[in-house]
């Protein structure tokens, strides 16, 4: 066997091992739940090899949708004490037991990739299945996160972002008030390098925010208008452009006429809304907090995703290339999480510097998507020799290549199997 089909035998034992029966946990001992966005990645790794499978990752997620087209972070299937916080200290009272907050909406991105590459008739009425589903939480996104119509997406929790610790929310999160925060004993730091999490500070500020959540009984509109953390991410936000894009694809496609034009309505209303997150003094897109106004002036990997969702400029291209130059002669992988030249830069701390393989398969795609196959082939490449280098680990240091977080880890494996260890003649297919 190679090498390559090595990893790829590797890649699919992960995900099988982390296969619960109809959904996948990112790490067996660290996550041992099923998180959003996760699982939308890891369908693509399946439908390498079992694409019923994929299928169904996507099915058993949206299948704890609540009624008015949430879709949460997490969907605790089973009990286990080996996450904090638990189904209890979320209290969301639901017949399924999730969170109470969202993560970004790669799922309508992935259904449109499976659907147009479906080989089965059934595979395409999976897709017709959960095209209400898909809509109704892109409605939701409108209707509860972008109260004022400006194309935006309010974010009221780090998590959300799926970028936890990102120096991005430290001066947000550091306005709300952790002085109510009930006693409680984190798990992440018993599985893992205390180094490589976020902080004590951080856990505090996410549980104020979760208590603020639960003590208004998830009230989503109170939270995204009166909440103590408000803030546009520019991840959120350019991969909700991206997946209404998506949506409109399968909208089209599936001959829901109505919502196509509901839908290029918004489309052109986020691509003028999204102007607020450039930043004119770094030349970047960066997140901005809805309460103060103020842009965090932090390039990170996520700034780079204003070409995946197809909104960046002539003008702004060649800032961005000029940053991705830039950072690509201090660092050896692309694409850390936070500018090296940033101060806060730390190349093991969970989202404040580290690689990690799904932001490149999201930052690659854009720029390929734009023409930049260059800079898109650097990027895939250098998650590969990662994940060569090192193991399918959560995340990775930018200078050494090595693994940070959780190994054997379901979506870097899903990355290899679908993206990075692909060969060009795989990726034309
Ligand atoms: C909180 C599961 C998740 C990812 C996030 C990542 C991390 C959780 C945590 O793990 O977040 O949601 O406890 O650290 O930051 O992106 O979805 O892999």
């Amino acid at each position: 066997m190679t090498d390559r089909s090595i990893l790829d035998r590797a890649a699919q034992d992960i995900l099988q091992a982390n296969d619960r029966g109809g959904y996948t946990v990112p790490n067996g001992q660290v996550y041992p739940f099923q998180w959003n966005w996760d699982s939308a990645f890891t369908a693509l790794g399946f439908a390498t090899f079992d694409r019923d499978r994929a299928w169904t990752e996507i099915e058993t997620l949206f299948s704890a949708q609540w009624d008015d087209g949430f879709m949460a972070h997490i969907v605790f299937w089973r009990d286990d004490e080996g996450y904090f916080p638990g189904p209890g200290v979320w209290g969301t009272n639901k017949k399924i037991a999730t969170s109470g907050i969202t993560q970004p909406p790669v799922a309508a991105s992935v259904v449109r990739w499976l659907y147009e590459s479906a080989v089965t008739e059934d595979e395409k009425a999976r897709a017709a299945a959960l095209y209400p589903k898909l809509a109704a939480w892109h409605d939701w996104f409108e209707d509860v996160r972008d109260p004022d119509n400006k194309g935006l997406v309010v974010s009221v929790h780090p998590w959300e972002s799926g970028r936890d610790n990102s120096p991005e929310w430290d001066e947000p999160a550091a306005a709300v008030d952790i002085s109510g925060v009930e006693p409680y004993v984190r798990r992440d730091t018993s599985h893992l390098d205390a180094s490589m999490r976020p902080t004590k500070l951080d856990y505090d500020r996410y549980l104020a925010m979760v208590q603020y959540g639960r003590d208004c009984g998830w009230d989503h509109k109170k939270i995204a208008t009166e909440g103590p953390f408000r803030v546009v991410d520019v991840s959120m936000t350019m991969i909700l452009i991206r997946a209404n894009r998506d949506l409109l694809a399968l909208a089209e496609a599936l001959g829901h006429d109505a919502d196509a034009e509901k839908l290029r309505a918004r489309i052109a209303n986020a691509e003028k809304g999204v102007a607020w997150l450039w930043n004119d003094e770094v030349g970047a897109y960066c997140s901005r907090d809805m309460i103060t106004g103020k842009s965090s002036g932090m390039i990170t990997s996520a700034s780079f995703l204003g070409f995946y969702a197809g909104v960046v400029s002539t003008s702004q291209r060649s800032l961005l290339i000029g940053h991705l130059e830039r950072i690509g002669r201090k660092i050896s992988y692309m694409v850390p999480s936070l500018d090296p030249d940033h101060k806060e830069f730390d190349p093991i701390r969970y989202w404040r510097g580290p690689c990690w393989a799904v932001v490149n398969f999201l930052v690659a795609t854009g720029l390929a998507n734009e023409g930049l196959n260059d800079w898109a082939e650097r990027v895939r490449l250098d998650t590969g020799a990662l994940i060569e280098k090192t193991g399918f680990y959560e995340a990775f240091c930018p200078v050494t290549g090595r693994g940070t977080g959780g190994g054997d880890f379901t979506w870097t494996a899903a990355m290899w199997l679908h993206w990075a260890g692909r060969t060009g003649a795989d990726q034309a297919q």
